[in-house]
């Protein structure tokens, strides 16, 4: 099965469309035994309200991969939850599929990348390689910080077609052309949410983060069109992890 069906079955059966950012602020990495419990600590406490986890280099740099994280990934397995790496990759192929083959041994579900490396000799070989293994691809379409529009809001010419096109447009194209299992658009920015969901359809799911310490609701990304949630600093620095994502889950039931 899919990731992007295994993610709508999982959010489905679990009523949550929430994907928990498993992010915590600065530690000295001698604590790491303090990381990785408070960690698993909010696991145990957000998974019944989540469909799945993304893991982040808040966790892999002080962790390191087969040691904490992959504990981590087993521990969201054992929720029945799904295992997302936000790697942002975004190297030469040959790289990028080093990076897959690290993080899908660790048994992380799916990657998340960035298309702007584009696709022979860049995304190419961890897309074949995704596919191969059942894993997801996750592309990043418009990302929730102010400085996005530098980037993703330029106008770029099209190299196949030479018209000008917004360099987001593009994005979403490809997701569709490469068979992505989802696009990233920031919660803070509805009205790329509504256009980037006119491209895709049903076809590929928005994920969106941005929501409360960035600014963006659930309720407005929900109507832009997003399908996904993704949620970190409001449920992991709350006082309480489960009662923050257990509300967050009941406001997404009421709309
Ligand atoms: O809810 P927050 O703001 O505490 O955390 C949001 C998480 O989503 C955090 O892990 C970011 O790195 C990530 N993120 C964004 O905030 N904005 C983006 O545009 C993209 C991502 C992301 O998840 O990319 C995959």
């Amino acid at each position: 099965m899919s990731f992007k069906a295994k993610i709508q079955e999982g959010a489905k059966d679990r009523n949550s469309p929430i994907v928990l950012a498993l992010d915590l602020p600065f530690e000295n990495p001698e604590k790491k035994d303090k990381i990785l419990s408070r960690a698993q600590g909010i696991l145990t406490a957000v998974h019944p309200y989540v469909c799945a986890v993304k893991i982040n280099h808040h966790l892999v740099l002080p962790l390191g991969t087969f040691n904490g994280v992959q504990q981590l990934v087993e521990q969201i397995q054992g929720h029945e939850l799904l295992a997302i790496m936000d790697a942002k990759v975004n190297d030469i192929g040959a790289t990028n599929q080093v990076i897959a083959d690290y993080y899908y041994e660790a048994g992380f579900d799916a990657l998340i990348a960035n298309p702007f490396v584009g696709w022979e000799e860049g995304l190419k070989p961890l897309f074949e390689s995704s596919k191969r293994l059942d894993r997801g691809v996750i592309l990043l379409c418009y990302m929730s910080h102010k400085g996005a529009c530098e980037g993703y809001g330029q106008t770029i010419i099209d190299p196949q077609t030479g018209k000008r096109k917004l360099q987001y447009v593009s994005f979403a194209q490809k997701a569709l052309k490469w068979g992505a299992d989802g696009v990233v658009v920031g919660a803070t920015y509805p009205q790329k949410i509504s256009d980037i969901k006119k491209i895709l359809g049903d076809k590929v799911p928005i994920y969106s983060p941005g929501i409360g310490a960035q600014g963006g609701t659930v309720e407005t990304a929900l109507k832009a069109g997003a399908s996904y949630f993704i949620v970190g600093r409001e449920i992991t620095m709350s006082d309480d992890p489960g009662k923050a994502a257990r509300w967050l889950c009941n406001s997404l039931k009421g709309l």
